[in-house]
């Protein structure tokens, strides 16, 4: 069994990869850990510690610690957040890669990195993305996942570090809610169709971006970690994609299931600029075929199952 560090553990994704990992590997090897002051009231168990990512002493007392052999790196800032808070924004999405990176290095673990649809910018070729193409993103958010992305690469082949990273697209989960990203829509649009009906999108009804529901993000993430090295050819990160679609197309979706739902449009140009920049769809036919990549939910599976946790929420609160 590895050990396991997760960083970012309270976050939208961290609060359900941590359960995932340990139902996994045991409950003991995995150990939980964010900023001091969001494990303080997690509903996560221990192990769970504090860890600011940007201090390499804390990282390495708990790497030694724990003899950890795995890192799952997820902490960091999101796409509107760090276009607000541009230094924060470069301090912890690289300085914590770098330093994570640095003590994976001397105690050699492997790492996971999640980059992002936002690596990509406006003169990436929109529609089916490929693997390797022109990436500028013109983000703060985006600038630090495509150096992620290199730095990755950069310790893969010069100190043979087993990095592995996805892009991922917006990710939509029941269970904690996205802290401040461009596609945080998508799942507000499910918690505003069961409490009130009506929901005001920030985004333009015709911005097409990639999205995930949470299970197959889980399952790529640890599927990715349990590929066969030899196999892995892209050691900064690989597209993946389970669904692409609009606000509109996702109102439509969610009124075959509550016919009154209203959406109308109160665009924000801060987001509506960095999902204008993000492509449409990606090709993700190098994680498909390198590790086995499948995506087992689409637009009326992920919709049906959502509302029904929603609503089930909303009835035991
Ligand atoms: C965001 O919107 O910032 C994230 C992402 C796609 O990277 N969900």
């Amino acid at each position: 069994m590895p050990s396991i560090l997760v960083t970012g553990a309270c976050g939208q994704i961290g609060s359900e990869l941590v359960p995932a990992l340990r139902a996994r590997y045991g409950h003991d090897a995995v150990v939980a850990t964010d900023l001091e002051g969001r494990i303080e009231g997690s509903h996560l168990e221990g192990p769970l510690r504090a860890l600011d990512c940007t201090h390499i002493r804390e990282i390495e007392h708990v790497v030694r610690h724990h003899a950890i052999e795995v890192i799952y790196h997820l902490a960091g800032l999101l796409s509107a957040v760090a276009e607000a808070r541009p230094r924060a924004a470069w301090d912890v999405n690289m300085g914590g890669l770098y330093r994570i990176l640095e003590v994976a290095r001397e105690h050699g673990a492997s790492v996971f990195f999640p980059s992002s649809i936002g690596a990509f910018g406006p003169s990436t070729p929109h529609d089916a993305t490929p693997q390797v193409t022109i990436q500028r993103p013109n983000t703060i958010y985006g600038i630090t996942k495509l150096s992620g992305e290199l730095l990755c690469d950069y310790y893969a082949q010069q100190y043979g570090l087993d990095t592995r990273g996805l892009r991922l697209p917006g990710i939509i989960s029941h269970v904690a809610p996205p802290g401040g990203g461009t596609t945080d829509y998508a799942v507000d649009m499910f918690h505003h169709a069961v409490e009130g009906g009506r929901y005001t999108c920030f985004l333009r009804g015709d911005s097409c971006l990639d999205m995930m529901y949470m299970p197959d993000a889980l399952r790529a993430m640890m599927a990715l970690m349990d590929a066969d090295r030899e196999r892995l050819e892209h050691r900064n990160a690989y597209n993946i994609t389970a669904m692409s679609f609009t606000p509109q197309r996702l109102a439509d979706e969610i009124r075959k299931h509550i016919s009154e739902f209203h959406i109308d449009y109160e665009v924000d140009p801060v987001r509506q600029a960095i999902a204008d920049s993000w492509p449409n769809s990606l090709d993700d036919s190098a994680a498909r075929q390198e590790w086995g990549w499948r995506p087992q939910w689409d637009i009326e599976t992920m919709t049906r199952d959502m509302l029904e946790h929603v609503r089930n929420k909303r009835a035991g609160s």
